[in-house]
């Protein structure tokens, strides 16, 4: 297609950014992390949505090369500021193509090297959807990607394929909970959010089974204070969501992070 095309020589052209998102702590609000999320700004098309070009990506054989692009970026602007007295992580998304590929761990080794940044510092995001292929062999891939040092993080978590069985053997460090058990529905008509129940026991529960796993777990798609309060409430330490801020340049993280020191 034209649009695989425009992708491969994306990163030659210097077309792709990456916007870090706050993740806070809670309730001070003090911004502690950062996720990297991939942006492509095409001269004619426009901004184009990573969920449009990541799937392309990995359909077409370029997720490796984006994937490490996106590594190297992110590890050189932790560099930066670590090296600015930050005390900050970065988190960056992997995608399952990208987890089973050989070569992915040779990747996260290089960009740590690369930019002398320490191993800890960086958070390996993994997708719950994940969790339904192969255990044994999740397992596997996660235990060598730790051995970098690295922190691993299942992502949307809660959005229904792995069980609790499995998240017990899963060899993580970082829960983070999906944004549609932390955001209330907004209740405007027209949109597909069933009324429901409250969101905050599922907050409740979540955050007490991550923090008896010995997990850290952070709250997605915090949006208002009333969600805020529910996240606190639930002894939740960490929070990332539209009431904290949207993926930003990473000179606008920069600011946040100056401010809260
Ligand atoms: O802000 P948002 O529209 O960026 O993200 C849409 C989806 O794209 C999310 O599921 C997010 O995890 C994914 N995504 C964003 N950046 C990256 C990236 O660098 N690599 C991968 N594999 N997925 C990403
Ligand atoms: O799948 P993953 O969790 O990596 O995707 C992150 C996505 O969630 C990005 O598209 C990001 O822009 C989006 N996002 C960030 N904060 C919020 C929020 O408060 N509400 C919602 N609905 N989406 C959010
Ligand atoms: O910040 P800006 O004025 O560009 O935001 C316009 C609207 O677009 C916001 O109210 C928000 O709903 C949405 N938005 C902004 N950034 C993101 C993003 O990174 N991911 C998603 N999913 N939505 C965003
Ligand atoms: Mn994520
Ligand atoms: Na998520």
């Amino acid at each position: 297609t034209t649009l695989e095309h425009e992708l491969r020589g994306a990163i030659e052209r210097g077309e792709l950014r990456l916007a870090f998102q706050p993740v806070v702590a809670v309730p001070s609000v003090r911004p502690v992390g950062a996720e990297a999320l991939l942006r492509w700004h095409h001269p004619e098309l426009g901004q184009v949505r990573p969920d449009e070009f990541i799937p392309l990506a990995e359909e077409c054989g370029m997720i490796s090369k984006l994937g490490a692009w996106v590594l190297d970026q992110a590890c050189q602007q932790l560099s930066r500021w670590l090296a600015d007295g930050h005390d900050v992580w970065v988190s960056v998304n992997v995608s399952p193509r990208e987890l089973h590929a050989p070569e992915y761990v040779v990747q996260v080794a290089e960009a740590l090297r690369a930019h002398r940044v320490p191993p800890q510092r960086l958070v390996l995001e993994i997708t719950e959807h994940v969790v339904a292929t192969d255990l044994d062999e999740l397992i596997r891939r996660l235990t060598v990607l730790r051995l970098t040092g690295v922190r691993i993080a299942l992502d949307d978590f809660g959005t229904g394929y792995s069980s609790l069985g499995q998240l017990r053997r899963l060899p993580i460090d970082i829960l983070k909970i999906d944004h549609s058990l932390v955001s209330e529905p907004d209740g405007t008509p027209g949109t597909t959010d069933l009324p429901g129940r409250p969101v905050a026991p599922m907050v409740d529960v979540v955050v007490r089974l991550g923090h008896q796993l010995g997990l850290e777990v952070i709250a997605e798609g915090v949006t208002n204070p009333t969600e805020l309060a529910s996240v606190v409430g639930a002894g939740c330490r960490f929070g990332q969501g539209q009431l904290f801020g949207w993926g930003v340049p990473a000179e606008h993280l920069e600011a946040m992070l100056d401010a809260a020191t």
